[in-house]
């Protein structure tokens, strides 16, 4: 081992866990796996494998930068083993050579050693997807990963024989579930800070079937999209990228809170001429939960906060952040008119749906792109926060795992007690004639006093009788970012 961590990376459960491995059958401490259950959990995890060796440690190199870790559960006859292993990129190969860190700050190439100019500097840390029989792991800042869902081995960097030019790769691509078509983009797909997006439909097997290249108003993040039979949105966020800023040791986004919310909408095979850029009144941007069409209109339900949903780890424009969890959010349904004669939206085109204090919305995959009435979320409630025994507060992110029926306004919580933290949730439909909503949540759940997690699986629509199954993790499960499942049909048997 080379240095010490800085005390910043090393404050309790969220320290790097830097291990590689297998537990076969893990321990169910309580309730039993549902023997129904069949399918892959995975989860992409920044997990630094070097000390940073930087001046001025940005705080979203800390919260975002870290080495791209996969981290699955193959869940299968009531039994469930765990396998977590790095993703290979291009910069974890060359930073392992040198046993050192070479790459610096979060998308800031400015700041790395001189030896790995113009290298891929993705860690591939966000979110996985499956899609034409490949499982990949992507960050929004270069190619996604192609990982074998058996090793976890890499396979390597995603062109789509080559069709891929762009240099970034979103990592939330959208599959049509009626066609199967997956719906993608890269934005600075010309490098940092550039306005250029690049779009790319693929047929179901992965085969490039549509590209168009378009230019953003704005250089700013655009970290999820979303699509309906007919349309491609892109939500712009209020979280701007600058190359002079960043050439002076910058921070690599700013918020700023007083610009409008931007929606490019593209039909889904069209060209540069046809994205029509609709701007909204300021907002919070956050993941998109679903979208359809209606009358002719788009329905784009997404999650809105009303400040700035980075804080703390990035600032505004004077470097100030509020305080963690005093930013409030809320499910919103926008209603754009493709045809419109205006591009500016205004608050009679949006509808809050719910309060919602949360983010990583899951919804049954069966109802994507179409009316649907129950959405699951991690949530925090900060009336329930808590104190360890010196008095310093016991850091949660969401300390409940929530249901949100949309039909009759009801919503159900679970609440662990206190100093317990939840981490994205995957549902999970009970069989193939299940009622929408109706089958299982599965999520890690931390416990940061006891630097413990554990595996629990909930029965979807009784979230408040609590897991049906509890399993005990012998090893710490640092907070990751994305989780996703896929069906047993999809991914080999492990054992
Ligand atoms: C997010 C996470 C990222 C990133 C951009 O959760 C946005 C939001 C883990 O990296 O690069
Ligand atoms: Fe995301």
């Amino acid at each position: 081992m080379t240095k010490a961590f800085p005390a910043i990376m090393t404050q309790g459960i969220d320290e790097p866990c830097r291990f590689e491995g297998e537990v076969f059958d893990l321990e169910v401490v309580e309730g039993a796996v549902p023997p129904e259950l069949d399918g892959l959990l995975v989860q992409a995890v920044p997990d630094q494998t070097f000390p940073p060796e930087l001046a001025n440690l940005h705080l979203m190199t800390v919260a975002a930068g870290g080495d791209g870790s996969v981290r699955a559960f193959r869940i299968k006859d009531g039994h469930v083993d765990f396998r977590t292993r790095y993703v290979r990129t291009e910069r974890f190969m060359l930073e392992r050579a040198a046993r050192r860190s070479l790459f610096g700050n979060y998308r800031d190439p400015f700041s790395d050693d001189a030896s790995v100019a113009g290298k891929s500097r993705t860690t591939a840390n966000t979110a996985l997807f499956f899609h034409g029989g490949r499982l990949f792991s992507a960050k929004e800042d270069g190619l996604a990963y192609q990982i074998d869902p058996a090793t976890l081995d890499t396979i390597g960097a995603w062109t789509a024989d080559g069709a891929i030019t762009s240099q970034t790769f979103t990592a939330h691509p959208k599959i049509d579930p009626f066609t199967g078509e997956l719906c993608a983009f890269g934005y600075a797909a010309k490098g940092e800070t550039t306005r250029d997006i690049a779009y790319y439909v693929f047929d179901a097997s992965g085969m490039l079937a549509h590209e168009t290249w378009l230019e953003a108003p704005i250089s700013a993040m655009i970290h999820d999209c979303a699509i309906t039979p007919n349309y491609m949105i892109f939500p712009i966020m209020p979280v701007t990228s600058d190359l002079d800023r960043l050439r002076a040791g910058g921070p690599h986004f700013i918020y700023e809170g007083d610009m409008p919310q931007y929606f490019g909408v593209l039909p889904r095979r069209g060209s540069v001429d046809e994205v029509r850029w609709f701007r909204a009144p300021p907002g919070f941007t956050g993941h998109t939960v679903n979208s359809w069409e209606e009358d002719g209109k788009i329905l784009l339900d997404l999650l809105e906060a009303d400040g700035n949903g980075f804080a703390p780890v990035v600032s505004d424009r004077e470097g100030q952040a509020p305080p963690p969890g005093s930013v409030r959010n809320a499910l919103v349904r926008w209603r754009i008119d493709y045809h419109a004669n205006t591009d500016e939206l205004g608050h009679e085109h949006r509808s809050i749906l719910a309060q919602v204090n949360g983010e990583g919305a899951h919804i049954d995959p069966r109802y994507e792109m179409r009316p649907y009435r129950h959405m699951f979320v991690p949530t925090l409630d900060p009336s329930k926060l808590t104190t360890d025994v010196n008095g310093r507060p016991v850091p949660v992110m969401f300390n409940q795992l929530s249901h949100f029926d949309l039909e009759t306004g009801i919503r159900n919580d679970w609440f662990p007690g206190p100093a317990a933290t939840f981490q994205d949730p995957v549902f999970v439909p009970r069989g193939p004639d299940a009622a929408e909503g109706d089958g299982f949540l599965i999520a890690l759940l931390n416990r940061p006093l006891e630097r413990r997690s554990e595996l629990v699986i909930l029965n979807s629509l009784d979230l408040p009788a609590g897991p049906i199954a509890r399993l005990n993790l012998p090893l710490r499960m640092r907070l990751g970012i994305h989780a996703t499942w896929i069906d047993g049909a999809n991914v080999p048997e492990w054992f």
